[in-house]
């Protein structure tokens, strides 16, 4: 515990900008879920089982053995995290002056679609940029605005559709199987690939399991096929669903796709047989892969997230609705409906809830959206502040003593100030950039 003094003070030194904060001054860390999960005594026991050889260690076997099991794709190209992989498919698919459609853009994956002189294009159905849509798959993809884009750049131009399940950005919001059967259909009969952003799949089978028509009584694992059968390949961070600190990976079906990754992998990562990762690590994850896809796992995991969503939406907080996998969304928007988009309520709300109470959120606004071509901040529909709830980590009584801190910071909302910029970096700003608050 910090006093609040403390808080004001490390607040001041870390720009305002909770990923600046030192994790000692923080109390209940609700900054992401990525790679904060507890593993499992199974998980640490197979840390104790690590094959530190330099090439075929046996952990990567147990690795693509699981992910095959599991997801079914063919190939498995193991990376340190999923940047890494978003890297590799990035560069290998994308062309100078092609065009990337997706189901909402993620901070690091457009960043590389960018890298590779693609440009990136939003084609999520509008409900998703609406926090009080009640749409229960806000992750669905609109086909007119697929379409459109086809008509109007040719199918040429589009080497692939991203799609992300459990779509991090608006909330973490799934995509329905019916939606994905009619994208995967379209993008294939126009010779476009489709790539799937896997990062929080499991979580996104559960919502279908939950109330998507004709799943209720498929298993997570059936479910889980049924989505990567429609898609070619596939981008995963394992720091969220897969329960472990660190990991990740690409995974495809072409062989000839597979190779030109194999040998990116070794400029960039290390050997295709550990990819940046430790033996230990490698056999950690596979078994992770297991664990996430239990029912009672995932269960436990995305009912927590809805207690606290319950419980902020019963107080009259304004949130992200329904309740999406991993995390609370805040409407910041609303919450500090004083502030202007360019004084970054997102960001200035997340550093009030950490002065109050030590609670550690992040903005996913208009300092996470960065600047478009133009050179001005994109100002994008969704202003929201992210309560991400790490797996097997925290209890209900810690999701009550966060609700009971927002419910404070509502009480006093209209005192809150806006900030600006004293520090600016190029990419990903969010990450790094520093703030002072405005007059
Ligand atoms: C997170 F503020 N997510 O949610 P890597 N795709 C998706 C992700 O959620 C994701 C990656 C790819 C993080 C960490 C993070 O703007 C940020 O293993 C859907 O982190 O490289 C990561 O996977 C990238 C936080 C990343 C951010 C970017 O907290």
């Amino acid at each position: 515990m910090t006093t609040r003094d403390e808080r004001v003070k490390a607040a001041e030194v870390a720009g305002y900008n909770t990923f600046l904060l030192k994790s000692e001054d923080v109390y209940i860390d609700l900054l992401t879920d990525s790679g904060t999960s507890a593993m499992s005594d199974r998980q640490w026991s197979g840390l104790m089982l690590g094959d530190e050889a330099y090439a075929g260690s046996r952990n990567f076997y147990n690795l693509e053995k699981a992910m095959q099991d599991i997801y079914g794709y063919k190939h498995l190209i193991p990376t340190h995290q999923g940047r890494a992989a978003e890297h590799m498919i990035s560069q290998i698919l994308i062309n100078e002056g092609d065009f990337i459609p997706g189901n909402m853009y993620f901070t690091t994956t457009r960043l590389h679609q960018e890298i590779a002189g693609g440009t990136f294009v939003d084609v999520i159905i509008s409900e998703a940029h609406d926090p009080t849509s009640l749409h229960p798959f806000k992750g669905d993809v609109d086909l007119d605005k697929f379409q459109k884009l086809i008509d109007e750049k040719g199918a040429d131009k589009i080497p692939y559709i991203c799609i992300a399940t459990a779509v991090n950005m608006c909330g973490g919001q799934p995509i329905s199987l019916a939606n994905m059967r009619l994208v995967s259909e379209m993008a294939h009969s126009n010779g476009i690939l489709v790539v799937h952003d896997m990062t929080r799949c499991i979580e996104n089978a559960y919502m279908i399991k939950d109330h998507e028509e004709g799943y209720a009584d498929k298993s997570i694992t059936e479910i889980t096929r049924e989505i990567c059968d429609l898609t070619d390949a596939a981008t995963m961070s394992s720091k969220k669903d897969h329960l472990v600190n660190i990991g990740g990976f690409l995974a495809v079906n072409d062989p000839e796709l597979a190779d030109k990754a194999r040998n990116m992998v070794v400029v960039y990562e290390g050997l295709h047989t550990y990819g940046g990762m430790a033996g230990r690590d490698m056999e950690a994850l596979a078994i992770g892969i297991r664990e996430c896809a239990e029912y009672e796992h995932i269960r436990a995991r995305v009912e927590q997230v809805r207690y606290l969503g319950a419980k902020l939406d019963g107080e009259g907080i304004p949130i992200v609705k329904p309740v999406g996998t991993h995390g609370v969304f805040l409407d910041a928007r609303k919450f500090l409906d004083h502030l202007d988009q360019d004084q970054f309520p997102a960001q200035a709300l997340a550093a009030e809830i950490y002065i109050d109470s030590g609670v550690r959120a992040m903005e996913r606004g208009n300092v996470s959206a960065g600047r478009g071509p133009d050179g001005e901040n994109r100002k994008p529909p969704l202003e929201l502040v992210r309560l991400t709830i790490p797996r097997r980590v925290y209890t209900q009584a810690h999701m009550d003593v966060v609700a009971e801190s927002i419910m404070e910071v509502y009480d006093h909302r209209g005192k809150v100030k806006g900030l600006e910029f004293t520090y600016e970096p190029e990419y990903l700003r969010f990450f790094q950039a520093k703030f002072k608050p405005t007059a």
